[in-house]
């Protein structure tokens, strides 16, 4: 969704190829083109990556798109890399083992640490909490890729059954985002791609 996402914002032409989830398993011949088996995986002439929350660093970058990102000289730059950072080394990664424990590994006996989990993501939502009381984007009041990356986190965690607990600042904020014709146009791509949507 965040690769998709953002191609969708910036009208950036692209192909899209599905396969079973997960590819590690049910498409073992992606493990040639990924040997980690994970997606996304984009691939733009020689350039390969793996990172949902890089792709859209990329895009900014290569593709001068920089009505949709910050440069190095604008006063929130460091924050704006701190949200694009934040949003999978701090939020996706406690959602990522809730997911593993909660739900693919409960007959192991672990529910508990996936329930853990659940409560250290909310509680690493802190910052952003606040961060949202009084914005309506996450730097220099208008629409970049942090939010593409912060916003993801959070449908994430809403697709995990995590979004009831989410503050409303934090909630309207992901709904905003949703509503967002790129968003949606995504998550139909992500559809007919017959992809969970994740
Ligand atoms: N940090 C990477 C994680 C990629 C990742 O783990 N993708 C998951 C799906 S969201 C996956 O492919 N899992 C299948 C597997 O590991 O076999 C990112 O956010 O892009």
């Amino acid at each position: 969704m965040r690769a998709l996402w953002a191609l969708e914002e910036m009208g950036i032409e692209y192909e899209v190829v599905s396969m079973p989830f997960p590819p590690r398993f049910l498409q073992k011949d992606f493990l040639e083109v990924n040997d980690l088996g994970t997606i996304p995986y984009m691939i733009d002439g020689e350039t390969h990556m793996t990172e949902s929350s890089g792709i859209p660093l990329y895009l900014v970058e290569r593709y001068g798109k920089q009505e949709f990102g910050l440069k190095p000289d604008h006063p929130e730059y460091g924050d704006y890399l701190n949200w694009l950072f934040h949003s999978d080394a701090t939020l996706t990664f406690p959602q990522t083992i809730f997911l593993r424990y909660s739900r693919f590994e409960s007959d192991r006996g672990l529910g508990e640490a996936g329930e853990d989990y659940r409560k250290w993501y909310l509680k690493r939502l802190t910052r952003l909490n606040r961060h949202l009381l009084d914005r309506e984007f996450l730097v220099d009041k208008r629409f970049t890729i942090a939010d593409i990356d912060i916003a993801y986190a959070l449908y994430l965690g809403e697709y995990l059954g995590i979004g009831s607990d989410y503050e409303p600042q934090v909630d309207d904020y992901l709904q905003r985002m949703k509503a967002r014709p790129g968003f949606q146009r995504a998550a139909m791509v992500g559809e007919e791609h017959n992809t969970v949507g994740v």
